[in-house]
């Protein structure tokens, strides 16, 4: 049942807005004329709004709000990416489940997305809240032909991504913080999360993880992230539709990307993420795991690292490390 709905859905989400004959669903997926009407009755129960009008056929008008393969893949104008697209309504972590599936021959451009993740993770072993339905949760898989030193470059391009769908769809003004943070209102508001998996010199795979806090109210947001957290909610008044967002950060992504591959990160990149920087330019502290140091920064190198101008006069790149916030009274 389920497989010829997805199979349903699919076929009507062809072409968008075109109505698709009873002969050619009858045809294509072996349904007596009766069996589609049970079954377009059944997604109307799910959400769908299905026009249907005698001797033009059938065509989906409004999809449900909620995130599923069907709803994000409604029309997905991406050419390669998320044509894989696995949807879980909980996991541990959807990092997990792309590796896992990573190491199984996934094609490139594969997308986990989950409603809610119970062990979500962020960087050095940190967790990361990821509340049902409130947020986006999804992993992308990526086989990129870059050398394995240059990995970092792509956590910077996703940064640029979030910031681009964040300030033109949303109109709001993100500041990335180096190097994989996303803020609003001086608060967090998105992280990523980038994994990879080399041999020597090539790359096999690299999983890039995005956790987005979208639709949460400020006391919705647990205790020990409420001062430095923020939602788009939040910072906008407004309830998002999740699937439209992932929508719109999987088509700027796969555009992002092929600009990168084709025009190198300096031209693609570099300027962008500096332009959305986080306290470019200003003096602050920096903690790496050697010590804390006050440093200005510069902006970023071509290979990711940050571009530190230390009190001796040196400028150094810093490949790990934590930018200290504004201090703005909260911690
Ligand atoms: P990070 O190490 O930079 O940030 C983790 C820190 O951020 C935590 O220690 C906590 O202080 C704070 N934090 C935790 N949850 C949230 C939240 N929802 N909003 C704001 N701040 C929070 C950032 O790592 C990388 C996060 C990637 C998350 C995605 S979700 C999909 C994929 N699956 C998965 O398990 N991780 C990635």
């Amino acid at each position: 049942m389920e497989s010829t709905r997805n199979k349903l859905i699919q076929l009507l989400s062809k072409e968008e807005d075109t109505f698709i004959s009873g002969q050619v669903i009858s045809d294509k997926l072996n349904l007596s004329r009766n069996a589609i009407w049970k079954h377009m009755k059944e997604l109307e129960k799910d959400g769908y709004k299905i026009e249907a009008i005698r001797n033009k056929g059938y065509r989906i008008i409004e999809i449900p709000k909620k995130v599923s393969q069907n709803t994000v893949q409604w029309g997905l104008k991406t050419k390669w990416l998320g044509k894989t697209l696995i949807h879980r309504e909980s996991t541990t972590s959807t990092q997990h489940i792309a590796h896992q599936l990573a190491s199984e021959n996934a094609p490139h451009g594969t997308v986990v997305m989950a409603d809610e993740q119970t062990a979500g993770k962020g960087r050095l072993s940190r967790s990361w809240h990821s509340a049902k339905d409130k947020g986006i949760w999804l992993s992308i898989v990526l086989r990129p032909t870059i050398g394995p030193n240059l990995a970092p470059q792509l956590t910077l391009l996703t940064a640029t991504v979030l910031a681009d769908v964040m300030q033109n769809k949303l109109h709001v003004t993100p500041k990335i913080k180096w190097p994989n943070d996303i803020i609003l209102s001086n608060k967090k508001v998105a992280g990523i999360l980038t994994e990879m998996q080399a041999e020597q010199d090539q790359i096999q795979y690299i999983v890039i993880g995005i956790g987005i806090n979208v639709n949460q109210e400020q006391e919705e947001l647990p205790d020990d992230i409420q001062a430095r957290a923020t939602s788009l909610k939040i910072e906008t008044n407004k309830d998002w539709d999740l699937h439209v967002l992932i929508q719109d950060i999987l088509l700027t992504f796969e555009e992002t990307y092929s600009n990168y591959l084709e025009n190198g990160f300096q031209t693609a990149i570099k300027q962008k993420w500096e332009s959305y920087g986080y306290r470019i330019g200003e003096t602050t502290k920096i903690k790496t795991i050697k010590d804390e140091q006050e440093i200005k920064i510069m902006g970023i190198a071509d290979d990711g690292a940050l571009l530190a101008s230390y009190q001796d006069g040196t400028i150094k790149k810093v490949y790990s490390g934590e930018i200290d916030w504004f201090s703005n009274g909260s911690k």
